[in-house]
């Protein structure tokens, strides 16, 4: 089907004069639309191989946003929280003839970071990522489908891996992933550092995003305030430990997630001070003892995580990443094996940041 014809299913007004497509995120297919009076919209295509349940995810988003909203003053609620729009049809998305789901939402003039290119940015994303968990604070999380079952279970993401590596139909890609293979066994014991104190309870399970990258969150272009965090579809009941390593993987990296050359891949530990300052600022005074305690080894664990979900997929044949090149979920295992091994020999130093 035409983007055209999509675009006509939603209630917007007026006709497309521009389209789009954007590059970013690595699951969905994301395009700007420019309408002739001049509004803009993000139509995204939603992949529907990885988010199962459209409904469910479609009924977070908009329940998310519409809480978020709330809180805001009425000038506010443009900016700062996403707006969905419907189909013509009263539906949340549409699915087009080839079963395709599509989705589409208020264009928000600001920008995203791929990294951090100017001093002070780092804290305001985490204030922001902070910020936005504690807006969700008292959010009925029970209502919130699982879009992604076990997402960032650690234990089970590890069970994946095994599998990948016992499954696999490609023999030459198991053996020159050899290295990165033995160094993710060896680390098992990494996958437990949420899951059992989830279990337990000594970490509280609460509404998180799940998906704290920099790029997530869209920024003032003049201040740099963070505005809106986007990309909503992993948000789910989740431990503050994902939210705080994964932003911390990605934007208190040395590197891009994917830079082949290893040897530039570190962890910058004034970027890793600014964040905690930022998130902790941002939750405002919420986050427990424990969870304060275990900021730097939740960094280690996503950075974990991400790289044997980019191995397993590599073993698998790249059937989940959007890859750009044949060996992409390598290098990008690699690059996150890199930091990895750099957080270990910084654990004391990320510790004794957050102690303060
Ligand atoms: C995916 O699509 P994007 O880039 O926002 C992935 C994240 C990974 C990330 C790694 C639903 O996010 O979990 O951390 O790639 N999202 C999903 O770049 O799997
Ligand atoms: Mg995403």
């Amino acid at each position: 089907m035409e983007i055209t014809q999509i675009i006509e299913k939603f209630k917007v007004a007026g006709n497309p004069t521009e389209i789009k497509q954007l590059t970013c995120g690595n699951i969905n297919q994301t395009y700007r639309i420019t309408m002739s009076d001049g509004v803009r919209y993000i139509l995204q295509n939603i992949n529907i191989n990885i988010f199962t349940d459209p409904v469910g995810l479609m009924n977070n988003i908009f329940g998310v946003c519409a809480h978020i909203k709330a809180k805001l003053p009425e000038e506010e609620r443009d900016r700062r929280a996403m707006t969905f729009i419907d189909t013509k049809d009263g539906e949340h998305f549409y699915r087009d003839d080839d079963g395709k789901c599509w989705r589409m939402y208020v264009y928000i003039d600001a920008i995203s970071y791929q990294s951090i290119e100017k001093p002070g940015l780092f804290y305001k994303a985490a204030k922001a990522f902070g910020e936005f968990q504690q807006q969700l604070a008292d959010y009925p999380a029970d209502t919130l489908a699982e879009t992604i079952k076990n997402f960032h279970n650690t234990v089970s993401r590890f069970a994946d891996f095994k599998a990948a590596i016992a499954n696999c139909k490609l023999p030459e890609r198991l053996e020159e992933s050899k290295d990165v293979i033995d160094a993710f066994l060896a680390r098992e014991s990494l996958a437990h550092v949420a899951v059992d104190k989830l279990a337990t309870g000594e970490l509280p399970l609460r509404v998180t995003h799940n998906d704290t990258k920099l790029n997530n969150i869209l920024m003032d272009e003049a201040t740099d305030e963070g505005l809106c965090v986007i990309d909503l579809d992993t948000v789910m009941p989740g431990s503050v430990l994902y939210d705080f390593g994964d932003a911390i993987r990605f934007g208190a990296a040395t590197t891009a997630e994917d830079d082949p050359d290893t040897s530039k891949m570190a962890l910058d530990l004034d970027l890793f001070a600014e964040f905690v300052r930022g998130f902790i600022d941002g939750t405002n005074g919420s986050l427990t003892q424990t969870e304060l305690d275990l900021l730097p080894e939740g960094a280690m664990l996503l950075t974990y995580e991400c790289a044997i979900r980019f191995i397993g997929d590599y073993l698998n044949g790249d059937t989940y990443f959007k890859i750009n090149y044949e060996k992409h979920n390598l290098v990008r295992a690699r690059a996150q094996l890199a930091l990895l091994v750099d957080m270990e020999k910084k654990l004391d130093d990320m510790r004794k940041i957050v102690k303060g």
